[in-house]
């Protein structure tokens, strides 16, 4: 029991589910063993001559029905993955163009421009002139080139490729991997992979890579920067996380999922006095929202709604008793929370055309009558407000928290509104002050104790003085704990902790949702084009690390990451471990072409020694490896910090 979470509230309610007969995900894991053949992905099921098994001690002499090895499955296996994970990131961007294309097109009342300055910075990027142009002009043009991105046909590539330091784009055309257009990578990946297709390993997992990176500098960059766009650049804002955030005498929404168009337009409606008013003649004393997965995140960073919690918690959340609507878009999303909601009185409610679930109210969303599909929704939970049946039990546990590091907030905090730079981030990685970055991202995993391996690794991390970084369930994990607040110094090595406090950000700097590791992205090619630490991100001493993942989304994440030249870390076995030559070509292949591997690396003690060896190892081939002596900092050292 102990070792499902870390977390106490996590455990107060599987405490109650065991004691009341309920499933979650924790006691589902336990019951269902996985499959240890489709684990390592020697099962190919891509056929109907099949499934196909490759195992056994002569494994490697065995073939498939059609004559595949484990290699070509194993790889086979992986490029499917990665094309659900880019297609799941890729499709949340589109449907973010289309919102803009509609705003700019005067279809929908609901919603605006909020941040023209970005939306003419986007227009920038892609060539687009936005001078003395009105902003719908822009916007319309911005919104359909970045559409052309999915399903170009004639000859060209996606265009944010272009945002990479020039020598990365260079390495990706040398080994012909940059994508072409998000759909069609995404469309041959599945063709590629269909039976007596693409048989050879290397050219395979070259598709997973193109593939991947249609998604992080394709679809997931652009549903970040439309996002800011349609909604606000992220600025740091405070707020709470975990289920101590639900109310027991207000109408509790949890908003779930990944998109941030629905939930903005319920944050927005709840503030409107008829419907408080509504709410307190239910009973209630309020409306209080709440988010969980990537929604909380989207909400979080723009208007501080609290997080429930991260994957794991959204079960739980229901078993408080207090939640009178769950309302759900797309991904990560438990088809058992249908089953669940009607135990308890909860209003399950999804609303995505692309997603129906069992045991759940339908609500279709359409950007055109957005304020009055969310205003249905938030009368439906107050309604059912009165319905509560059982008790209800809300866990004490709650950390305040900062949240909100877009990559352009970074910029300003470093460097003020007049000299916005990353300068003083490069300079005291030279300096040795901060040792490096990483990323701490990605998912909740049943098959791993919750957050165990996301905080071990951040406090290890930030001991060693690297600065880190966190987006996803990761970062709702750190939050649960305390790590998004800047008081929390004391985990750090005295040098971060010197930059920290100058700055005044917290230890780990929460950027965003799963698509916003495309923001990672962005700050990294910023600090190589700021000097000093090479000329690609592949020289930078950085590292991502996925401890907890569990979704097709990490391994395109992952494999975007490793192609754009960082060393990446994913916490578990590897879903290729049946071919040794796909691992191979995934750690060291990718590292000679691309100068950064991907590794299934289970044991955190392990991620946190290979984490800080990469880091040590890229500072030495900078020639900034040399420990500088300690110094005392008087109050003009201070200033130099920001400076
Ligand atoms: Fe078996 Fe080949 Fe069909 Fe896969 S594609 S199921 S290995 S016959
Ligand atoms: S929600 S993909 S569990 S991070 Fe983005 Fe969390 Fe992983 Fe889903």
């Amino acid at each position: 029991m102990a070792n499902r979470s870390v977390d106490p509230a996590a455990l107060e309610m599987l405490a109650r589910a065991d004691a009341e007969g309920y499933s979650t995900a924790f006691s589902r894991a336990e019951q269902m063993k996985p499959c240890p053949i489709g684990a390592e992905g020697a099962c190919c099921r891509n056929c109907y001559m099949g499934p196909c098994r490759l195992v056994g001690k002569d494994a490697d002499e065995k073939r498939g029905v059609c004559g595949a090895d484990v290699h070509v499955i194993a790889a086979r296996n992986f490029v499917r993955a990665v094309a659900a994970g880019a297609a799941a990131h890729s499709d949340h961007g589109r449907d973010l163009a289309l919102t803009l294309l509609a705003v700019a097109r005067g279809e929908t009342d609901g919603y605006q421009i909020r941040d023209e300055a970005k939306l003419r910075r986007v227009a920038g990027y892609l060539g687009i002139p936005s001078e003395g142009r009105p902003k719908e002009q822009v916007a319309e043009e911005v919104a359909l080139r970045l559409l052309n991105d999915f399903g170009r046909q004639e000859p060209g590539f996606v265009s944010y490729v272009s945002r990479a330091p020039k020598k990365r784009q260079e390495i990706w055309a040398r080994y012909g991997v940059t994508p072409r257009a998000v759909d069609r990578e995404v469309v041959e990946g599945l063709h590629r992979t269909h039976i007596g297709v693409d048989q050879e390993p290397e050219h395979l997992l070259d598709h997973a890579v193109r593939t991947a990176l249609s998604d992080g500098w394709g679809g997931s960059m652009l549903a970040t920067d439309l996002s800011d766009v349609l909604f606000g650049t992220p600025g740091a804002r405070t707020s709470a996380a975990n289920l101590g955030v639900l109310k027991a005498d207000e109408v509790n929404i949890v908003l779930h999922g990944h998109e941030p168009t629905l939930s903005e337009m319920i944050v927005a409606v709840c503030q409107e006095p008829e419907l408080q008013a509504y709410a307190v003649s239910k009973g209630a004393t309020g409306i209080n929202l709440a988010g969980i997965c990537c929604t909380a995140n989207e909400v979080l960073m723009r208007q501080g709604i609290p997080s429930a919690g991260n994957f794991l918690h959204q079960e739980l959340a229901l078993l408080t008793g207090a939640v009178d609507a769950m309302v759900v878009d797309v991904q990560c999303v438990f088809a058992g929370l249908g089953e669940l909601a009607p135990k308890f009185h909860t209003e399950f409610i999804t609303t995505s055309p692309k997603a129906q679930i069992r045991g759940a109210r339908h609500i279709e969303f359409d950007e055109q009558h957005a304020r009055e599909i969310a205003r249905q929704i938030v009368r439906i939970a107050i309604d059912n407000f009165p319905n509560r049946r059982r008790e209800v039990h809300i866990p004490g546990y709650k950390k305040d928290l900062v949240a909100g590091f877009s990559h352009e907030y970074i910029e300003y905090m470093l460097g003020g509104r007049f000299r916005a730079s990353f300068r003083p981030l490069n300079d005291n990685i030279i300096n040795g002050r901060i040792f490096g970055a990483a990323a701490v991202v990605g998912c909740n995993n049943p098959r791993r104790t919750q957050d165990e391996a996301t905080l071990y690794i951040i406090k290890e991390l930030l001991a060693h003085n690297v600065l880190v970084v966190a987006t996803g369930c990761g970062a709702i994990g750190a939050g649960k704990y305390g790590y998004l607040q800047p008081e929390l110094m004391e985990a750090c090595g005295s040098g971060l902790r010197e930059v920290l406090e100058a700055v005044g950000i917290p230890p780990v700097l929460h950027m965003g949702s799963c698509v916003d590791n495309s923001r990672i992205l962005t700050v990294l090619s910023a600090v190589v084009a700021e000097g000093g630490l090479g000329d690609d991100l592949s020289d930078l001493p950085a590292v991502g690390i996925a401890p907890e993942w569990m979704s097709e989304k990490a391994l395109s994440i992952g494999t975007y990451v490793a192609a754009s030249g960082v060393y990446v870390l994913m916490g578990s076995e590897s879903p290729v471990k049946a071919s040794s030559e796909v691992t191979e070509i995934m750690t060291r292949g990718w590292e000679k072409k691309f100068g950064g591997r991907m590794e299934f690396e289970p044991d955190p003690e392990a991620i946190v020694r290979k984490a800080l060896d990469h880091i040590q190892a890229k500072r030495e081939a900078l020639g900034i490896h040399q420990a500088k002596e300690r110094e005392l900092f008087d109050m003009e050292k201070r200033r130099e910090l920001v400076v």
